[in-house]
């Protein structure tokens, strides 16, 4: 009996999963993690999507030879013959990502279905892939009928330091009489929203739309709100907030400005268009306009950088629910359209809650407050439960840090106020309260007011961040660099925020422009940033300068071209760049050249600033930028040490740039635009060698040009500058600007100097990124580990030994002599940019180093020190597949392990000069045996693999 159950069980499987087998065994690869523009199932208003997969094989050394895609209205009609929309045949090419969509022209809202299976090899088709899908959006600007609502409060609540108004509260009713076959909600605000239908909030974002020039764009986002609508009396709610619209920005009050707020407007608005369509296929619309009523609410006090104050005594009883008594409530207003304003689909990943966490410790302060540890810091909001009487204030205020007399620290927060106030209705149960237009940099917050001491529960910590998708792992047998590590992925986390951001905590918040681009290497490794950066290349070069320049952040409000935070805004050597340098890292990372494209005249602009700015003679000398603020620019921002010319490090970006963009103009085919920037290359590094270097391949340069360095750099004055710096050597080999000889020559001037210096480095944001992977590609990288495992002033190990959960701005954010000495003026305690370190761990620790773009194919060419490290780790999710790279030490034997995605092949350098010291996968290496790729590499073996799993045993040298 039971024989025969297992027999019918067995067979049924059999029968079902046969073809199954049959077209696995055929094909030894299979599609999986079906993408649209970067994301899974997204909604888009691109005419053209670009559609990517990755593939999976239980077989090593496996590559696509072909593939097809096809796409379909609706699921039914998805299979090869009766796809309606698109199907591409067999396609010969091995390329699995950044697929154009080349089928039927697209509608707006729909939902399009596909699939795709790939040929392995040897020429055998795989099975179809899962079905994914996308959505369209609005493709036309008539499909918005909804129009711009808002409700001016901003007369209210101005006092002597803040001006901080009412939210605005938004709501109607309406009436559906038919059984829904499916609804959409197409939403976006000038300013913040949140939106609710029947009481419930629609989708689990936040800080949408996001931030953009709002003059030239604002991004919309689509919900899916079929089950939340029914049949009869609908409640559709909103609530705006003031955001980047019409809050507080950057550091205007700290710089005096006479505008603090309200840069783009001082009403916040909505606009919000919902369609049903009902079971027999009619359409009903339901948009804001002036039928729509407002009110102001609980929410006292809404912004950004200044915090929340919600008043649960004003709360409005049911009014986002259908049958509320709308007395008292006004008619919304209605503002026009700005024919200039693109309204798009959101790009990026949105700010979403990435994690709860539980207080660490509740210290308890004098006059009844309380400090809770969440022994992390991080942004976000906090969620407050609270018992107590009506009328009752609670105050939260936020900290990165304690004083030594364990009093909250807010000195480094400077005009920003970060605090939020609940005020209690004297609920019989727990009240729950939670800010959702304002986020803080923290990891302390005290709370007064409460009536007894907070538990656990009473405030848990709610870590805000884009939700990008995780590709890194990196683990070494150190506990210093492991948490390193992890604070460079939390200061990440905390700064990649709509924009990527400089702090999270104090009154600035800005893309600064330098930050993104030292960083956005490193960040390519532990996250997926494609659609993040998508979103920011567009506010970047939206903001592009009328001159060309690339401005020193982004987004940039501006007026009559002047920067309206602070009118001596405007583009730096160091920052500018990143309209290019992004722009290439991201085309390197992710295959993409449509990037390149849309904004390749930007990039040519830039260039022509640049040889304008030159003179026509590829070289800027000393004092080249007296004109803009400060004096030469940013620099080599917060270095300690002798300061580095800052038109030095200018010339070296100009060639650089010129480097980059003949890559980018091969990668779409514009072969005079390539010629050109090779000769622009060379003409730079030429002029660069012969003004700024002496006989003997020494940086120099005519300091007393600078004089004494008066009002360059704002933060180091007074130090004069040179050439002969870590900082230029770095950045010199880096970017590859000086002959072998002479790279060679750097080497050992970059080594000298470190050694002169105590052994110690003294790179500040443009010297960091450079400064290991420059001593690694001179044969120094014994000097690149002891670097990285410094725990002595000033290193990455300082702050991870004094406590530190992130990345700190400077090097002496705190030192032991003189604490926090540079609180009040700029001192945040996560900040990324000397986080840039990363991408030497993956690149160099790990030896993950990408060749062609998408990493297709790459480099796995770990670094192994004589000594601190035995073991080192390290994923990466690249747009082709997992890669893995991980070494062991015992002794002298080196145990290496590698894992290499079908279609793609890697170059694995093993430590060993021999072949019959080395075995892969338990068999001996013997060239042109097992593997035709294989050469010496002066100590080192190098083999070329294919995808696959691999064990690579060696002895060391
Ligand atoms: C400060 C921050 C930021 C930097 C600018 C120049 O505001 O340190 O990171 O880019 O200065």
């Amino acid at each position: 009996m039971r024989l025969k159950k297992i027999y019918t069980i067995l067979f049924t499987y059999l029968f079902f999963n046969l073809p199954f087998f049959i077209s696995e065994a055929d094909a030894q690869i299979k599609p999986v993690h079906l993408r649209c523009e970067y994301k899974n199932t997204p909604v888009i208003d691109i005419a053209e999507p670009r559609l990517s997969w990755e593939l999976v094989s239980n077989r090593n050394n496996q590559t696509q030879s072909a593939y097809q895609i096809i796409v379909a209205s609706s699921v039914k009609l998805l299979t090869e013959n009766g796809a309606d929309i698109w199907n591409s045949g067999k396609v010969l090419s091995n390329s699995t990502n950044q697929i154009g969509f080349k089928g039927k022209k697209l509608l707006s809202g729909k939902v399009y279905y596909w699939k795709v299976r790939s040929w392995d090899k040897s020429g055998r088709a795989s099975a179809w892939s899962k079905a994914s899908t996308w959505e369209t959006g609005f493709l036309k600007r008539e499909d918005w009928i909804a129009k711009w609502i808002g409700y001016n409060l901003d007369s209210l609540n101005k006092n002597k330091t803040y001006h901080l108004p009412p939210a605005p509260y938004l709501r109607k009713e309406a009436n559906v009489n038919k059984k829904i076959k499916t609804a959409r909600l197409y939403v976006t605000s000038l300013g913040l929203y949140e939106f609710y239908i029947n009481g419930k909030r629609i989708g689990e974002d936040f800080f949408q739309p996001g931030w953009t020039d709002y003059h030239k764009r604002v991004y919309y986002q689509v919900y899916d709100i079929t089950k939340n609508i029914r049949q009869g009396k609908n409640a559709f709610a909103s609530i705006l907030s003031y955001g980047w619209y019409s809050g507080y920005l950057g550091y205007a009050m700290l710089v005096k400005s006479p505008q603090v707020r309200a840069f783009y407007g001082d009403t916040p608005k909505l606009k919000a268009q919902i369609e049903i369509e009902y079971a027999g296929g009619e359409k009903e619309y339901i948009v804001t306009d002036e039928t729509w009523f407002a009110n102001q609410g609980p929410l006292t006090e809404s912004d950004i950088l200044n915090g929340e104050t919600y008043d649960a005594r004003l709360e409005l009883q049911g009014w986002d629910k259908p049958g509320y008594n709308q007395h008292g409530w006004k008619s919304a207003v209605v503002y026009p359209e700005n024919e200039n304003q693109a309204l798009e689909i959101y790009p990026g990943n949105p700010v979403r809650i990435y994690k709860e966490l539980k207080a660490k410790k509740i210290i308890p302060r004098p006059n009844g407050k309380y400090i809770v540890d969440f022994g992390q810091n991080f942004s976000g909001i906090i969620r407050l439960k609270v018992k107590g009487a009506e009328g009752d204030s609670i105050i939260l205020r936020y900290g990165e840090m304690l004083h030594p007399d364990g009093k909250l620290m807010t000195e480094n927060l400077r005009k920003a106020r970060a605090a939020d106030t609940y005020i209690l209705k004297g609920d019989m149960k727990e009240e729950v309260w939670q800010p959702g237009f304002t986020y803080h940099g923290f990891q302390y917050v005290e709370i007064s007011g409460l009536r007894k001491a907070p538990s656990e529960e009473t405030v848990i910590g709610l870590v805000l961040s884009s939700s990008v998708p995780v590709t890194g792992d990196f683990e070494t047998d150190n506990a210093m660099v492991n948490k390193l590590y992890k604070n460079i992925v939390w200061t990440q986390l905390s700064n990649y925020f709509d924009i990527p951001t400089d702090c999270p905590q104090r009154d600035e918040r800005l893309g600064w422009t330098g930050d993104a681009h030292v960083y956005i290497k490193s960040a390519i490794y532990n996250n997926d940033i494609s659609a993040f950066f998508t979103k920011w290349m567009t506010d970047l070069n939206d903001a592009q300068l009328s001159n060309g320049a690339y401005p020193s952040y982004a987004p940039m409000p501006m007026k009559d071209g002047v920067a309206m935070i602070r009118k001596t805004d405007s583009y730096s050597p160091g920052w500018m760049e990143a309209g290019i340098i992004c722009t290439y890292e991201l085309y390197k990372a992710y295959a993409d050249t449509r990037l390149i494209e849309k904004y390749w005249s930007n990039m040519l602009r830039f260039m022509k600033f640049l040889e304008t700015k030159s003179k026509g003679e590829y070289i800027f000398k000393e004092r080249s930028f007296e004109d803009i603020h400060p004096k030469g620019g940013y620099g080599d921002w917060l270095s300690v040490g002798k300061q580095t010319s800052p038109d030095l490090l200018a010339t070296m970006y100009y060639a650089y740039c010129a480097a980059l963009m003949s890559e980018m103009a091969r990668a779409i085919q514009k072969t005079e635009d390539k010629l050109f920037f090779d000769k622009v290359f060379e003409n730079v590094k030429k002029k660069l060698y012969e003004h700024y270097t002496d006989k003997t391949g020494q940086f120099k340069v005519d300091s007393d040009i600078y004089g004494n360095g008066a009002g360059y750099s704002h933060y180091n004055p007074q130090k004069g500058f040179g050439g002969h710096t870590q900082t230029a050597y770095a950045n010199a080999i880096y970017m590859r600007l000086l002959s072998r000889e002479d790279t060679q020559k750097a080497g050992n001037y970059l080594k000298e100097l470190i050694l002169k210096n105590s052994g110690k480095l003294s790179t500040g944001f443009l010297g960091v990124k450079p400064l290991l992977p420059a001593l690694s590609a001179t044969d120094n990288g014994d000097m690149a580990y002891k670097l990285l495992l410094s725990t002595e002033y000033p290193s990455w190990g300082f702050e991870v030994v004094n406590g530190a959960t992130t990345i700190w701005e400077r090097w002496n954010s705190y030192t032991k002599e003189k604490g926090f000495e540079n609180n009040a003026g700029m001192n945040s305690f996560n900040h990324y940019s000397f986080g840039a370190v990363n991408e030497w761990m993956f690149g160099n620790m790990a030896g993950i180093k990408n060749e062609t773009p998408g990493y297709r194919t790459f480099i796995i060419k770990p670094e192994i020190p004589e000594q601190g490290i035995n073991r080192v780790r390290a994923n990466y999710r690249s747009i082709n597949g997992n890669i893995v790279s991980g070494w062991k030490k015992i002794g002298r034997k080196l145990e290496m392990e590698a894992i290499i995605p079908v279609n793609t092949s890697a170059w694995i350098y093993i430590p060993s000069s021999s072949t019959d010291k080395i075995s892969i996968n338990g068999k001996q290496l013997k060239k042109s045996i097992y593997y035709a790729n294989t050469e010496t590499a002066g100590n080192k073996v190098k083999v070329k693999l294919g995808s696959g799993s691999y064990k690579i045993d060696c002895l060391l040298e």
